[in-house]
């Protein structure tokens, strides 16, 4: 008998056994070639990942981006395997960054034999952007949760605006796997806590309850009761004694999809490991191979042939093929129909979501954008950033954020008529309010992107700190999110130290790919938007002033469209080439041209760059950039309220950085720029000092 004819004999539960055996097995032989690696989880969770992807999700591996997919999410990262087992099994296909579909498995069977080594599309943990099918890239605990939220809200806001009687063109769930590690991490409470809030319903968390962690027992440092934190979330909690129980595992499921109102938790009782006979159940299991011998033993105890490697059995791929592959091909169809008929009745809608798909945006994008005329006392970098937002928002349907309870203070708040707020009974509304929880902002907001929202977010440039792990994964993923953060150096004075930014542009300078702006005045605020909405590909923050800045006359300086280039030349000696350069960002940009001023009033032949942005900087011509910072030119002063690590590859080793080297002070802002030497006759004597002209 030929094997495919033992696979058609074979019942149900049958298949169902060998489809997650066969996850376990792959998940085993992976990291016991690559000799690193998680086993233990995939092991355990093979029954709830199968029975999530093979009987319950809405997902056509022929098309991993059919923008009305269930979305699932492993944010217990280092269970990789189980993602990429799944991803090879259902045969889920690859697509390029031009969203076009390649002919080619996601995940072959020869990038998991290669699991965790160069150029595998099996890596370490799911990596967006890198393997198709991955909805988020996972491993830092709790980001994947985190993320979740903002993929619910999206759904949520997706379907209030597109759906029509008839057409529910948006109706999609998230399906979301987590563990202990993940549920410890603050960063989840504050998503959960925000969900149940909002109500989201659409949105299911499976809790691998094994007890176990790298160090051991959980009982070790977490012993709260889960359950019940979060029904005081507002979240239905369910719970499933059993890991290995595929029928009360699709119950559960078809409970969360019953839930109206509220996010469901799934609490799964599992066996770290389940199978091998002595690292069953212990953190032995968790983050290395088994070894050879156990490997053997587990095999044996799931019935498997022993000394089989990488074995996906006859009929497997067949199982999936008709369980997932046959829903979610049907699923498609049925909506690409039904989309059909929608753009039929619906052009313009249609067409929106088309462009946001691609993540381009709607003509008239920057209609209207304002151009602020000179004015000495200026106008702060947030209110340009307010009234820019209240435009873009209108003119971007798809466009939306909001604050970590500070709108009123970052001016991110939409004002416009119509703008609303989301909340569970207004789905529409643009203003979300993510609460004091800037870490879940970010992860929000990293969310939404992965939904095709284009969204921000918005705190004080201090509190970028409680952000950053997910803006580096928006880096990562290359995701064009937007931090909006305002009060970005001592302009809030008073306050003090605690509330001033010193070393937060340079960390986040050091993250590859980010983009980060600090608009000099009101016209760089309104070029900085211009460029940053153009970014397909990558994330940006804005670090905007809290105090009124100068708007430079336009007339007399250079054009704020030099902000698309990271610097420019914005005042030159009237004849001459310049002999010392002075180069600034955001609030000392008009300091730097008082002092330029000064220079020239003394015959020293000076020029100002405006340097809202190094990366955009580093990326333009070399000849560009010699012609903004001619090499011949070594006297040159950079001046920037924040840490002066990294402004010498500006400056070069006979440069001057006018920065901070300590924390701030609390003080009115004019006192704490006359202690820190934030004044352009520092400036003025620091070039003097280069030209040896005192
Ligand atoms: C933010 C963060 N901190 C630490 C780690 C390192 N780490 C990876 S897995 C893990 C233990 C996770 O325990 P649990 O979530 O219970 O996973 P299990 O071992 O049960 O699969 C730790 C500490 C990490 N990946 N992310
Ligand atoms: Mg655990």
């Amino acid at each position: 008998m030929s094997m495919t004819n033992v696979a058609a004999l074979r019942t149900d539960a049958e298949h169902d056994q060998l489809s997650i055996n066969t996850i376990r097995t792959l998940s085993i032989d992976a990291v016991e070639r690559a000799k690193s690696g998680h086993p233990g989880t995939p092991m355990a969770l093979a029954p709830a990942v199968y029975t999530i992807w093979n009987r319950v999700m809405r997902f056509d591996p022929q098309d991993p981006i059919w923008p009305n997919r269930d979305r699932f999410v492993l944010s217990n990262g280092h269970a990789s395997m189980l993602l990429w087992s799944v991803l090879h099994l259902t045969g889920t296909c690859a697509v390029n960054p031009d969203y076009e579909r390649l002919g080619q498995p996601s995940v072959s069977l020869e990038d998991i034999r290669r699991f965790r080594q160069i150029g595998s599309k099996a890596p370490g943990h799911p990596e967006y952007h890198w393997v198709s099918g991955v909805e988020t890239t996972t491993g830092p605990l709790g980001q994947g949760v985190a993320t979740s939220v903002g993929m619910a809200i999206a759904q949520k806001w997706l379907a209030d605006r597109y759906n029509r009687p008839g057409f529910a063109i948006f109706d999609y769930d998230i399906y979301v796997v987590c563990g202990d590690g993940c549920l410890m991490e603050g960063v989840a409470s504050e998503a959960a806590s925000l969900a149940g809030h909002l109500g989201l319903d659409n949105l299911c968390w499976v809790y691998d309850n094994n007890h176990i962690t790298i160090e051991g027992q959980t009982s070790l440092a977490f012993t709260e009761d889960v359950a019940t934190r979060f029904l005081a979330y507002g979240w239905n909690v369910l719970r499933v004694g059993d890991a290995n129980d595929l029928e009360r595992i699709e119950h559960a499921l078809g409970v969360f999809r019953e839930t109206k109102g509220r996010p469901t938790l799934i609490i799964l009782d599992s066996h770290i490991g389940y199978g091998a006979p002595h690292k069953h159940d212990t953190a032995a299991a968790h983050g290395e191979p088994l070894g050879e011998e156990e490997v053997r033993l587990t095999k044996r105890s799931y019935g498997w042939p022993e000394e089989a490697q990488f074995l996906v059995p006859d009929g497997v791929r067949e199982h999936f093929a008709a369980g997932i592959g046959a829903r979610g091909a049907a699923a498609r169809s049925r909506w690409t129909a039904l989309f059909a008929s929608y753009r039929a009745k619906y052009p313009e809608l249609a067409s929106e979501i088309d462009q946001m798909q691609r993540r381009d945006l709607p003509a008239g994008w920057d209609h209207n954008l304002p151009v602020f005329p000179a004015d000495a006392k200026g106008i702060a970098g947030r209110e340009a950033s307010g009234k820019v937002l209240n435009l873009l928002a209108q003119n971007i349907p798809w466009f939306l954020g909001g604050s970590a309870d500070l709108g009123p203070s970052n001016k991110t708040t939409l004002t416009y008529e119509g703008a609303g707020s989301f909340q569970a009974g207004s789905r529409g509304g643009k203003n979300l309010h993510f609460g004091i929880r800037e870490h879940a902002m970010a992860a929000t907001v990293n969310g939404l992107s992965l939904s095709k929202l284009r969204a921000f977010g918005a705190t004080f440039f201090i509190f970028s700190d409680y952000a950053r792990p997910a803006i580096r994964l928006s880096a990562l993923m290359e995701l064009p999110t937007i931090f909006v953060f305002t009060h970005d150096a001592m302009g809030d004075g008073e306050d003090g130290p605690t509330h001033q930014p010193v070393e937060h542009l340079a960390s986040l300078r050091a993250i590859p790919g980010l983009v980060t702006l600090r608009p000099g005045d009101a016209n760089e605020v309104v070029e900085a938007y211009r460029y940053v909405m153009q970014l397909r590909h990558q994330p940006a923050v804005l670090a905007l002033s809290r105090q009124p800045l100068p708007t430079l006359d336009r007339r007399v300086f250079a054009s704020a469209a030099g902000v698309a280039r990271g610097a420019y030349v914005l005042a030159d000696p009237q004849s001459g080439n310049p002999e010392v350069l002075l180069i600034a960002s955001g609030s000392e940009v008009s300091l730097a041209v008082e002092a330029h001023e000064k220079l020239l009033a003394e015959g020293i032949r000076s020029r100002v760059v405006s340097m809202p942005s190094w990366e955009i900087f580093d990326q333009q011509a070399q000849e560009y950039r010699d012609s903004v910072l001619p090499p011949a030119v070594k006297a040159r002063v950079a001046v920037e309220q924040a840490s002066t690590f990294g402004w010498e590859r500006y400056v070069g080793s006979a440069g001057r950085v006018i920065g901070m080297t300590t924390f701030g002070a609390s003080a009115p802002l004019k006192a704490l720029q006359k202690k820190f030497g934030f004044e352009p006759d520092r400036i003025v004597a620091a070039a003097r000092q280069l030209l040896g002209r005192q």
